[in-house]
């Protein structure tokens, strides 16, 4: 079954890739001549994951997903949230965001953390959503060179290590991402 997804992230691809196996066939946006950033204008990641995926079928047609992906923080009230990927500066600048992460948290003891992935699917036109949730804590420090984004400072609950000191196997077992793309294939094998 051929779907495209809608993302320009490289490691999302390669995650959500090997998660669901060779039943699949990942077209990605370039594949489809989508070169630009889609805009992702909406308050919630469950909008956002929505505004990429519409944005794809509008434009060729075709069954895609896209994946909208936040970090909530208890003791932040729930940021850096939707805005996960421009925390610190208007890019996708992975270590300023974590230098900020761990400034805003100094002195807190409350670091509960955890990472959602909201996925739309447009499957024939019509629009379902999953969801991956994971728990954890945002450690005291970076650790490790694995994976991607908030990574080296995220312990799942249950773990003495963070994503970034697992291998990609490890993280997509228990992952917001891997949990959301389980749920998607039972919905696209139902
Ligand atoms: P696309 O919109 O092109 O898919 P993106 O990187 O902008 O890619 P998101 O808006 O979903 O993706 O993600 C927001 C940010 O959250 C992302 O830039 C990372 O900093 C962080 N993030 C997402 N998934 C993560 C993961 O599995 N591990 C660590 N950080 C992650």
């Amino acid at each position: 079954m051929k779907i495209v997804f809608a993302t320009n992230n490289a490691h999302k691809l390669s995650e959500v890739k090997a998660v669901l196996g060779d039943d699949f066939e990942l077209v990605t946006l370039k594949e489809v001549g989508i070169t630009e950033d889609i805009p992702e204008t909406g308050s919630t990641l469950d909008e956002n994951a929505s505004i990429k995926a519409r944005y794809v079928y509008d434009r060729t047609g075709l069954d895609c997903f896209a994946d909208d992906t936040g970090l909530e923080v208890e003791a932040l009230n729930g940021a850096p949230g939707v805005r996960s990927a421009r925390y610190a500066t208007d890019g996708h600048d992975f270590a300023a965001n974590n230098r900020k992460l761990l400034h805003e948290l100094e002195g807190k003891e409350n670091r509960r953390a955890r990472f959602r992935t909201v996925i739309s699917l447009i499957r024939g036109g019509e629009e379902v959503q999953v969801e991956g949730i994971v728990n954890g804590h945002i450690a005291l420090s970076e650790s490790g060179s694995e994976g991607f984004g908030y990574d080296p400072l995220f312990v799942p609950e249950g773990y003495d290590r963070c994503f970034a000191e697992m291998s990609a196997d490890e993280k997509n077992a228990i992952s917001h991402r891997g949990r959301a793309v389980a749920a998607l294939v039972q919905v696209l094998k139902s």
